[in-house]
């Protein structure tokens, strides 16, 4: 008898897989490699695009080290991930929503969060969580993936209101192996929903290495089985994570729904400032190997190329973004010390009975 024909799904795999290229506009030298993506940005927005790489530098030392003084809260490092964070939310428009995780900050910043509600929120102050009426933003989420299925939510109000917007979320590599990942990406697609989710992969969940999350080789190809498209990008470069949003958004906006995008970087700092040490995980050698990769760097080569940049222009941004920094931390020292028995009056109209005794107990200790 002869044997029966044996499935081979992996054939279908690997052809899948060989399709999820990353795509780069401006490699590590600065050099424009890939013409026809290029997005062609004004020179005013590449300007702008760096100040904004540059400034958030900045608050990630200041932050970083404001928290080693005891002076801020809960701090996720950002150095290293510009490209994927500031590059992606330029794409956007006026009226987009932003998801953020907790990593996120720098694009609540950029998108209209006062800085001082940002030091609010890392000092647990029930006011960093208040946004001001306009900014089109959630606060960052600390439970990984849950933002993911609150962005289809979002997205297909948007869709409902009839209005020419999209909603973006962001998440960690780690993040694609929680089941609201495929819940969030898997509804958006569904209904449609002008939503665009970003995964940035920076190669480890505080300290589980990416290849430990899935033996995936691409976390964007995990759109497939949402039925969505998905890319893999450079996230160290701006114009390749920017070109990518930018016509995710397009998409979007012209109803033709989600799009997954994995931005391929890495954090230089820790996990959090809550102290998990990455030497304990990482090489120098990996380390120096993406600082070669930095954002920053090839992007003020090529902008200094076709003279738009300068280090006096870029001296003027740093002592612009520590005098920020400056202002919003003391309006942050300046607003009234949270209390237990103020955050009780928040929360309850109506006071539960066995909070009533805590009440009184703890109004009594902070008469002292
Ligand atoms: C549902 C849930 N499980 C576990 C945690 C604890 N936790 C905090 S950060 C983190 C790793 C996330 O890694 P990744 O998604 O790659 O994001 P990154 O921090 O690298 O930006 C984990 C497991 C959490 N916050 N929420």
């Amino acid at each position: 008898m002869a044997a029966n024909k044996k499935l081979n799904p992996v054939d279908v795999l690997s052809e899948i897989e060989a399709k999820f290229e990353m795509l780069q506009v401006l490699n590590e030298k600065g050099e424009i490699v890939n013409k026809d993506m290029d997005p062609k940005l004004s020179d005013e927005e590449l300007v702008e695009l760096m100040t904004r790489m540059v400034w958030t530098r900045v608050l990630d030392e200041r932050s970083t080290a404001l928290n080693r003084q005891g002076r801020l809260g809960f701090y996720a490092p950002t150095a290293g991930q510009e490209a994927s964070q500031i590059a992606s939310h330029y794409a956007l428009s006026e009226g987009d929503y932003v998801l953020p995780g907790y990593r996120d900050v720098p694009q609540l910043i950029w998108h209209g969060l006062p800085l001082t509600k940002a030091f609010l929120f890392s000092r647990g102050h029930y006011k960093g969580n208040q946004f001001p009426e306009g900014v089109n933003a959630l606060s960052p989420q600390i439970i990984i993936g849950a933002q993911y299925v609150q962005n289809a939510g979002v997205a297909l109000g948007i869709k409902k209101r009839g209005k020419e917007n999209v909603a973006i979320t962001y998440t960690g590599d780690g993040g694609t192996s929680q089941g609201d990942f495929y819940e969030g990406i898997n509804f958006a697609g569904a209904y449609n929903a002008p939503a665009i989710f970003v995964i940035q992969n920076n190669n480890y969940a505080i300290s589980t290495p990416r290849e430990l999350q899935s033996k995936a080789a691409t976390l964007a190809q995990k759109a497939v089985s949402a039925g969505i498209p998905g890319v893999v990008v450079d996230g160290m470069d701006p114009l390749a994570v920017y070109k990518v949003t930018k016509d995710a958004r397009d998409r979007a906006v012209a109803g033709e729904g989600p799009t997954l995008i994995e931005t391929m970087c890495y954090r230089y700092g820790p996990h959090t400032m809550a102290g998990d040490d990455p030497t304990r995980y990482r090489t120098s050698d990996e380390d120096s190997d993406w600082e070669k990769k930095d954002p920053i760097v090839r992007f003020r080569t090529y902008l200094e190329g076709k003279k738009l940049w300068s280090k006096e222009k870029e001296e003027e941004v740093i002592e612009q973004a520590k005098a920020d920094v400056k202002a919003a931390l003391k309006e942050a020292d300046a607003t009234e010390k949270q209390t237990v028995t103020g955050l009780m009056d928040l929360m309850y109209d109506v006071k539960p009975s066995n909070l009533k005794e805590q009440y009184e107990y703890y109004k009594g200790k902070e008469s002292k």
